[in-house]
């Protein structure tokens, strides 16, 4: 396939500055005209032809200023349309008609049908199955949409914009019109057409301006929209408290649909919403659903500055508005909910999903410069990594002078298509600091290290500590430069509080921030009479892994007393990862693993601290992954000896605080009536944390049981079935209540994902068959996005013992399985593939099979561009 690379940009010769589309809604035969004002560039001959993006398209007419072109002026293939002479005139009028099958469209991108709506997903690449364009982000037009259709069969009929009118049409047909007045590159473009319910409110701007606000969901569901309305109209406010950012359309559409292979989209004034994203009450969804809820609804929002106003010059600077969005989502969630427990749970996700991407075969920079598919580039590393980058800017700057620099991004840059290098110049402008050696962290791939020791002289009443920084080689990057790494630090005494010193010796100390710029750095504290304990990377400012001699006093000391909370859980989940790793090493030794009382009793304090949140315990608890501690380990991984190991530091746990867990988990119980507010949900957190600790003790199951039956909302009843079914698998309590679980939700599909998902989580050899049965069961098809993510893509990125059973019967369902979505559905296939992106970590016999199993995928006939480059990147 053709690799794209960054160095190839090069502005357009024609620009497309109006479009006009009409599309003509039928299942088997939609028919769109697509009306261009295309104008060449000054300097431009006209003998240069306009070559237009296609996919699979047929054109069925062409004119240009009212003629219809003659077969010599023009060239058609499925995927490109070239208008070999165009007119000698700077602009000219092009009329292109296509006819599209959406009814027959499964890999849900361009114009497709989900239960009988008619939808649209553009990004990346979409719009060019709809009509042929100069399908590229820094193509901006102004759009006007008419659509037309059957009134009974879409008795609603949305676009981008304004609504711009509306009538009636012979034969039962209707149409209405839509216009944005904001110029916007074709990945923006959207349309929804079909019957659904609606929910309708309003928000008024800080400048009084009244939008209405809608969001769309299949009739019938309307009342469980109100969370996520309520989350859209905290998300509007927050914007202009935060950021000084209004919205500008009089109106704001959201529409759920159930077939979506991503989350959401944030097309202009008409965001298109994967339904699991918006539909929830306490009776289908849980705390952790209510969340991602509102920071979707949120980071799908805030694109309308950052993204949709301000938008990327190609896809090469997708982190550009992705990166910068999720900071902001992040950003507001802190807001609502607690700002400590939000930063733990972005680090957990971060180090789940983007550390393993970095330190493996699909390792990227922030900031890509090839692709083959782009497609395969909304990974953690632009999304996630993305964020970090920008909040070390405002770690830099302060959080006035980044809020400067904002500023003067949407003044400088509203209405174009940016560039990193224009978000950097900002900072640097407003700041007057050098930031060239801080772009790496764009520009370079791989997770640097820092090397860290300290000493103390009591006599000479000094601290130092030395830092050393390495980059590891990533895939086509052996030679890394030095980063700018901003380490957040303290220095705490024994009586808890931060210790004072009296002078630096060695640069770059500000603010409690150390900046990292050499390989090796000094920094030496005076006037430091005892020996502090070092709270390194607080808040985790920097998205670095640490290699630290630190004492277990200390990191026993932290865990109780740092001040930063951060800190304080990460010195809790290091003892926890150095018990776990010990316990693996044990247990491929047939030992049975033993661990320190102080840790296990350390465990009882945590889950008793009355100062501490009850959501903050829950996650101090929670042991690292099976997924975790093979990252850490690094290599030779055997996924059987870390979920013994594992277990065995849960159940030890578990014995040593049956008391305090207990108590705790009864007086928990005590609730009133539910809300899912983040106090509420932390409650039930840790509630359901100690319910899976007390699982693991004689009646552990009669009391997951017990907890199934009484649970009055989602988040406890998915906790009991989870913790039955991981726990005590085949058991007769396990089995009555998955049972009960799929009588009563059979009918919710958005539920029946999480009977699904928790089926596939089931440890050990026996899942892989009880996964392959259920791909037949009623409520599962290959074809929906969400059914498959749950049940094959949990099996294969969550289940470790499941997926890498040893004989390899794992992989071969899952090759069966990626090659089977990818007939229909190239990119979610091409999703599920990465789950073997850290193949080369395993020991060498499930290497082997993991070897065999991409190999047979890349060897199968016709493959998709999307699975291929993945595939392809995880082998080489
Ligand atoms: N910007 C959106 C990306 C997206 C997408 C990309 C490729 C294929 C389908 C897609 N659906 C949505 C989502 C976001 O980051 O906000
Ligand atoms: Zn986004």
């Amino acid at each position: 396939g053709q690799v794209f690379k960054l160095e190839d940009y090069r502005p357009n010769d024609y620009l497309i500055p109006e479009t006009s589309l009409t599309f003509r809604l039928s299942p088997e035969a939609t028919r769109v005209t697509a009306v261009l004002t295309v104008e060449r560039r000054g300097g431009v001959a006209a003998s240069v032809p306009l070559v237009l993006d296609g996919d699979g398209l047929t054109l069925s007419r062409i004119a240009i200023d009212g003629q219809t072109l003659a077969p010599a002026d023009f060239f058609a293939t499925p995927d490109q349309l070239t208008i070999t002479t165009p007119p000698a005139a700077i602009r000219f009028q092009l009329l292109i008609e296509t006819e599209l099958a959406p009814a027959r469209n499964e890999a849900l991108m361009g114009l497709y049908r989900s239960s009988n709506v008619y939808c649209t997903q553009c990004e990346a690449e979409g719009f060019r199955r709809i009509t042929y364009f100069l399908d590229r982000p820094d193509i901006l037009s102004v759009y006007t949409v008419r659509i037309e259709a059957q009134h009974h069969e879409a008795p609603l009929l949305l676009s981008n914009g304004n609504p711009a009118g509306s009538g009636e049409l012979a034969d039962g047909w209707h149409y209405a019109v839509w216009h944005d007045p904001f110029p916007k590159p074709s990945y923006l473009f959207a349309l929804v057409a079909g019957a659904l319910g609606k929910v309708a409110d309003s928000f008024v701007t800080l400048s009084g301006r009244e939008v209405d606000l809608g969001i769309y969901v299949e009739p019938g569901k309307e009342r469980l929209a109100g969370y996520a309305m309520d989350a859209l109209k905290r998300s509007m406010k927050w914007d202009e408290e935060a950021f000084g950012r209004e919205y500008d359309l009089d109106v704001f559409n959201i529409v759920a649909v159930s077939d979506f292979n991503m989350g959401a989209m944030e097309n202009k004034g008409l965001n298109i919403f994967n339904d699991k994203y918006v539909l929830a009450d306490q009776e289908a969804a849980t705390d952790a659903d209510f969340a991602n809820i509102e920071a979707i609804i949120a980071h799908e929002y805030f694109h309308n500055w950052t993204g949709n106003r301000i938008t990327c010059r190609d896809w090469f600077q997708l982190c550009l508005k992705e990166g910068l969005t999720v900071f902001r989502d992040h950003e507001f969630s802190a807001d609502q909910r607690s700002r400590a427990v939000k930063r733990i749970a972005e680090v957990r996700t971060l180090r789940a999903h983007q550390f393993p991407e970095d330190q493996g075969p699909l390792a990227h920079p922030v900031r890509p410069r090839r692709y083959r598919e782009i497609n395969n580039f909304y990974t953690a590393t632009v999304y996630e990594k993305g964020s970090e980058v920008v909040r070390m800017i405002r770690t830099i700057l302060g959080a006035e002078m980044f809020r400067a620099g904002m500023d003067l991004y949407f003044e400088r840059h509203d209405g174009e298509a940016a560039t990193i290098e224009d978000f950097l110049r900002v900072f640097e402008d407003v700041s007057g600091r050098d930031l060239s050696q801080f772009s790496l962290w764009y520009h370079q791939a791989g997770t640097p290290n820092l090397t860290i020791s300290s000493t103390h002289n009591a006599a000479a009443q000094e601290f130092t500590l030395e830092i050393e920084q390495s980059v590891p080689p990533t895939p086509s990057e052996s030679r890394k430069r030095l980063m700018h790494i901003p380490l957040a630090f303290g220095l705490v005494g024994s009586n808890g509080k931060a210790i004072a010193y009296s002078g630096v010796e060695g640069a770059g100390v500000e603010d409690g921030v150390i900046h990292i710029r050499k390989r090796r750095h000094m920094v030496r504290f005076s006037g430091v009479a005892e020996r502090p304990a070092m709270s390194l990377n607080r808040g985790f400012s920097a998205p670095v892994t640490l290699s630290v001699e630190q004492k277990a006093d200390d990191q026993f000391f932290l865990a109780s007393h740092d001040s930063d909370a951060f800190a304080r859980w990460q010195a809790f989940n290091t003892l926890l990862t150095g018990a776990l790793i010990s316990a693996f090493r044990q247990a491929l030794g047939g030992k049975q693993p033993g661990f320190a009382s102080r840790l296990t009793d350390l465990a009882g304090k945590i889950a008793g601290d009355e100062t501490l949140e009850p959501a903050y315990r829950a996650l101090a608890l929670a042991l690292p992954s099976e997924a975790d501690i093979a990252r850490d380990i690094g290599k030779n991984i055997d996924p059987d000896a870390i979920f013994s190991g594992r277990e065995a530091l849960a159940t030890a746990i578990a014995e040593a605080n049956r008391e305090i867990f207990s108590r705790l988990y009864d007086r928990l119980g005590d609730n009133g009536p539910f809300s899912p507010d983040a106090a509420s949900a932390g409650r039930r957190a840790l509630r359901n944390t100690l319910l899976d600790y007390l699982s693991l003790l004689p009646e552990g199951a009669a009391l997951a049981a017990r907890h199934f039956q009484s649970a009055t909302n989602m988040t406890d009843r998915a906790a009991a079935l989870t913790v039955l079914a991981l726990r005590h698998s085949g058991s007769p309590e396990t089995a009555k209540a998955l049972a009960d679980f799929e009588a009563k939700y059979a009918a919710d599909p958005l539920v029946m994902d999480k009977w699904f998902q928790i089926q596939a989580s089931v440890p050990g050899p026996q899942t892989v068959d009880a996964v392959r049965a259920l791909t037949c069961h009623p409520a599962f098809s290959m074809a929906n996005p969400n059914r498959v993510r749950s049940l094959v893509g949990t099996f294969s990125s969550a289940n470790q013992t499941g997926f890498h059973r040893a004989d390899g019967e794992g992989y071969r369902f899952f090759v069966e399985t990626v090659l089977q979505v990818e007939k229909r559905n190239p990119q979610v296939a091409a999703r599920l593939a990465t789950a073997l992106r850290s193949w080369r970590s395993l020991e060498p016999a499930r290497q082997a099979k993991a070897r065999e199993a991409l190999l047979a995928i890349a060897n199968a006939k016709n493959l998709s561009a999307d699975l291929r480059d993945i595939v392809e990147r995880t082998l080489a």
